[in-house]
Formats: structure tokens, C-alpha cells, sequence
């Protein structure tokens, strides 16, 4: 498929999909989210996915240019419902490490699919604005759900109501995000940690995410129950086995994803 808003290769089994609206600071439009939704569903074999943006921003939410303040109201739980919800779960469910460079501005929904990422590594400019309210809006796609869970009630609930922009840095001082890096080196070093990823076990990769994401919402005794049955299935993979037996001989270990 060829893609106009988007741009999506895959190379070594890593998966690289670009938001590509730069004029519009790659805000969302619905053909942009079929291109994306059509990208995230052909990732068989794919062990590890980046997600950025081109040009000088990561993703300024929905194209408002798209919305006609002086035209009939659009149904916005339409919207959600159609193309932000299913990415978020997309995005959180896709078994790969899911790494999003966040090489500018990422606002609106933009910021919070950023946040739906299993890894958030920013460039030092970059910042992160939850800009609904100052459109009469919410946070959406998942920013009530992830922010508290991130930085906490106080900072989140500020942070909605203000829309004030978190720089990278302290998004990354409050644990909003993984790690801030040189402008000139994101995409070198996003780059480098999923060309890794991609030689790791997968499966593993996948479980520790998917119980991560479970993990905070579940009892201590649900999730020791839910540790024990993936290292079951787990302790059955090719890649175990070929991790301890690497250990033992000190060579370097050959995963395959299985
Ligand atoms: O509608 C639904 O379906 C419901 C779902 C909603 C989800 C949402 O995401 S709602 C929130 C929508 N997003 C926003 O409200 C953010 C709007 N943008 C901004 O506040 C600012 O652009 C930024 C803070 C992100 C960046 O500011 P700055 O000063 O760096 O850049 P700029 O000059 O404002 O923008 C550069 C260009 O991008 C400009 O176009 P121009 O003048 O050069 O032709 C601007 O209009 C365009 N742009 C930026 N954001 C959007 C946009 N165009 C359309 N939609 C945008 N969201």
C-alpha cells in the first residue's frame, strides 16, 4: 500500500512509521489514521515498532482545520470511537516493544498517544501539552487513564485543566517519559535501542509489557498468579532455551522471536 500521510518501512524487523503532515505539525486527520491503521495491522514478523514525526513536530492532535466551529456540531464520541480509541488499544496491545520518538511538540491527542507507547524517548526541545481545554475539550486517548498513572492526580489534574506545556526534561523528571536526548541524536539512538529489541526475545518482550500494563490495576496475588502462568508458557519458548544455554557457554545468545 502506498501511504500520503504517513510513511511506514519495515527493515531487520524493526518497523518504522513516521506521522507526515509537517505543515501541520502531522495532526491527525481520518485519512491519516486509515494510513496508520492500515501500517499497524501489517506487522507480522515485526519485533519491535518506532513511531515519530516528520519535520518539526511529533503530532498536534486532531487537524482542527478539519472542524467547522460554524457548521453543524461533528459527534466527537464518533471520532474517538472510530480512529483515537482503536489506535490507543492498538497501540498497547501490538506484541513488540512499542518505542515513540518524540521529536517535537506533541499535543492534544498527540501527546497522549505518545504516552500510549511502551518507551517515550523525547528530544531535548521537545514538549508535551494537553491542550484540550483551551478548545472547551478533555483529554482523550487514554490522557485521563495514563497521566494520574504517570505523574500522579495533582500534576495530571493541573497539567488538563492549565494545558501548560511540560518541557522534555521534566517530563522525564517526573516519570512522565523514559528518557530526554539530544535533538541531533534521537532518532540515531531510538534507531539503536530498536535494532536491539529486535534481536531479543519477543515473546518475553511482549509478556513483560502486556503485564506491566496489567500490573497496576491488578492485586499482588492476581498478578503473582499472572507471572506464574506466562514463565510457564515462557519457560516452553525456543528463545529460553537458547538464553540459558548461551549463559552457560558465555557466547552471545541468538533469539528468533520464538
Ligand atoms: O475532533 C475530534 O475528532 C476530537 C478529538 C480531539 C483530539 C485532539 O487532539 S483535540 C486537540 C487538538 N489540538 C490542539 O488543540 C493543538 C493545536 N495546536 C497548537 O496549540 C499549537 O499549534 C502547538 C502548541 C501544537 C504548536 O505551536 P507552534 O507555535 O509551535 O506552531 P503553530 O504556528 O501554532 O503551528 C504550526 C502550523 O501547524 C500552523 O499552520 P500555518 O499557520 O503554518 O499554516 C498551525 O495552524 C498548524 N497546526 C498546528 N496544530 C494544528 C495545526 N493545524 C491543524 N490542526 C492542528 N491541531
Amino acid at each position: 500500500m502506498s501511504y500520503e500521510n504517513i510513511t511506514f518501512e519495515i527493515t531487520d524487523g524493526v518497523a518504522e512509521l513516521t506521522l507526515n503532515r509537517p505543515k501541520a505539525l502531522n495532526s491527525f486527520t481520518a485519512a491519516m489514521h486509515q494510513e496508520v491503521a492500515a501500517a499497524l495491522s501489517n506487522v507480522d514478523g515485526v519485533r519491535c515498532l518506532l513511531l515519530t514525526g516528520a519535520g518539526r513536530g511529533f503530532c498536534a492532535g486532531q487537524d482542527l482545520s478539519d472542524r467547522d466551529p460554524d457548521g453543524e456540531p461533528v459527534d466527537l464520541g464518533y471520532t474517538l470511537e472510530t480512529y483515537y480509541n482503536p489506535l490507543v488499544r492498538r497501540l498497547r496491545a501490538l506484541p513488540m516493544p512499542v518505542v515513540c520518538a518524540v521529536n517535537g511538540v506533541a499535543a492534544g491527542a498527540g501527546a497522549n498517544l505518545a504516552l500510549a507507547c511502551d518507551i517515550v524517548l523525547a528530544a531535548r526541545s521537545a514538549k508535551f501539552i494537553q491542550a484540550f481545554a483551551k478548545i472547551g475539550l478533555l483529554p482523550d486517548s487514554g490522557g485521563t487513564w495514563v497521566l494520574p498513572r504517570l505523574i500522579g492526580t495533582a500534576r495530571a489534574t493541573a497539567l488538563a485543566l492549565t494545558a501548560d506545556p511540560v518541557s522534555a526534561e521534566q517530563a522525564e523528571q517526573w516519570g512522565m517519559i523514559y528518557r530526554v536526548i539530544n535533538d541531533g541524536e534521537l532518532m540515531a539512538e531510538s534507531r539503536e535501542l530498536c535494532a536491539h529489541f529486535a534481536t531479543q526475545p519477543t515473546l518475553g518482550l511482549t509478556a513483560i509489557k502486556q503485564a506491566m500494563q496489567v500490573g497496576l490495576n491488578n492485586d499482588l496475588d492476581t498478578q503473582l498468579d499472572l507471572e506464574r502462568d506466562e514463565q510457564r508458557r515462557l519457560g516452553q519458548s525456543q528463545d529460553y532455551r537458547e538464553g540459558v544455554a548461551a549463559f552457560l557457554a558465555k557466547r552471545k545468545p541468538v533469539f528468533k522471536g520464538q
